[in-house]
């Protein structure tokens, strides 16, 4: 028998949207990626399925990008569009977007795909998964980043936002490109767990209900907990995912992808883990699915949970200029 699975494309728009694609190759994620960029030599050792290069005909910075220039990236998309377009399928259910907020091509240029994928696409659902700079990066690239999420906001069906700078208190190491490499091995796993969502298993979720959850449904928590002992113990760390500050108590829904070896998936477990997301955080709509894995591919139990319409109080202030 098979499954009719979900068609989910990634496209990786700039610097970091192309490095994050990379990072999925080597995840080997079951999703065409595409990366986009206006700077060649970024592309050229980009590792994804297509590469698009726009922007070549404009002479200036040709190869070193929309200089950091949100209206550029946004020009130059809007001139090359359908060269990105041209290779996301018509029957795709899915775009996950991926952009560093903060510089000119991903910022300008994701937003921009997204508007003509909403009118040429309509029914792909849009997920957005963006970064926001460090502190250190600068005041200018803190602005780009506040237009570029607001556009974001307007034209994606739900959106997840990672900041660096977050990642970066809470670890506080020292040297930017770590922490650029720690962020960007955090989301690919994200982005494959979201890509594997509608996987079968003991008990599936039907890519409909992603879609209904996704659909219109704002900004978006995802997050992953591995731990050798217990889902429980799996739970309290999923959290450790969040760069944005969320609180996701009365958010409108929530997906539970539970997956380890059969005798370590305990159903008082999984009914503990549903009580916290529908008693204490208060979450209406919660879906389910229960994966099953051989031991010596899994060692880990994981948990996997993907909540969508949450608040941040992060983010509104990032917007005001606060933070
Ligand atoms: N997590 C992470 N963030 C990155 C990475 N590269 C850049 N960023 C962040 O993303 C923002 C935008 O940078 P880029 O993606 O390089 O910019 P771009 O879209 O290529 O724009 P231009 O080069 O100006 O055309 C930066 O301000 C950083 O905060 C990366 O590899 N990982
Ligand atoms: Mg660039």
């Amino acid at each position: 028998m098979s499954m009719e699975r979900a068609k989910i494309i990634c496209v990786g728009v700039g610097g970091c949207g192309c490095n994050i694609i990379t990072e999925l190759s080597r995840l080997k994620v079951e999703a065409k990626t595409i990366a986009v960029n206006t700077d060649f030599a970024v592309l050229r050792r980009t590792s994804a399925d297509i590469l698009v290069h726009i922007g070549a005909h404009r002479r200036i910075d040709a190869t070193r990008g929309a200089g950091g220039m949100p209206t550029i990236g946004a020009e130059i998309m809007e001139e090359e569009v359908d060269r990105v377009i041209e290779n996301i399928d018509e029957d795709t259910d899915m775009v996950i977007g991926i952009a560093g907020m903060g510089g000119g091509t991903g910022t300008g240029g994701l937003p921009t795909l997204f508007r003509h994928l909403k009118t040429e696409r309509p029914d792909t659902i849009r997920l957005a998964i963006v970064t926001l700079p460090f502190k250190a990066e600068g005041p200018l690239r803190k602005r780009n980043a506040e237009y570029g999420l607001r556009q974001i906001m307007q034209v994606s069906d739900a959106y997840i936002v990672f900041s660096n700078e977050l990642l970066r208190r809470k670890h506080r190491f020292i040297a930017l490109p770590e922490g650029f490499r720690m962020m960007n091995r955090i989301i690919a796993d994200i982005v494959n767990q979201i890509v594997r969502i509608d996987e079968p298993g003991l008990m599936n979720i039907d890519f409909s209900d992603v879609r209904g959850i996704l659909r219109e449904g704002g900004l978006a928590f995802a997050g992953i907990g591995r731990d050798r002992r217990s889902l429980r113990l799996c739970l309290d760390k999923v959290f450790d995912c969040d760069y944005a500050s969320v609180d996701i108590t009365n958010a409108h829904s929530a997906v539970l992808v539970c997956e380890g070896m059969a005798t370590k998936l305990k159903e008082e477990d999984i009914t503990y883990i549903q009580d916290i997301f529908s008693a204490k955080y208060k979450i209406a709509n919660i879906f389910m699915a229960l994966r099953t894995r051989p031991a010596p591919q899994a060692p880990w139990l994981q948990l996997f949970t993907l909540v969508v319409g949450v608040k941040s109080n992060y983010i509104q202030s990032f917007l005001k200029g606060v933070v």
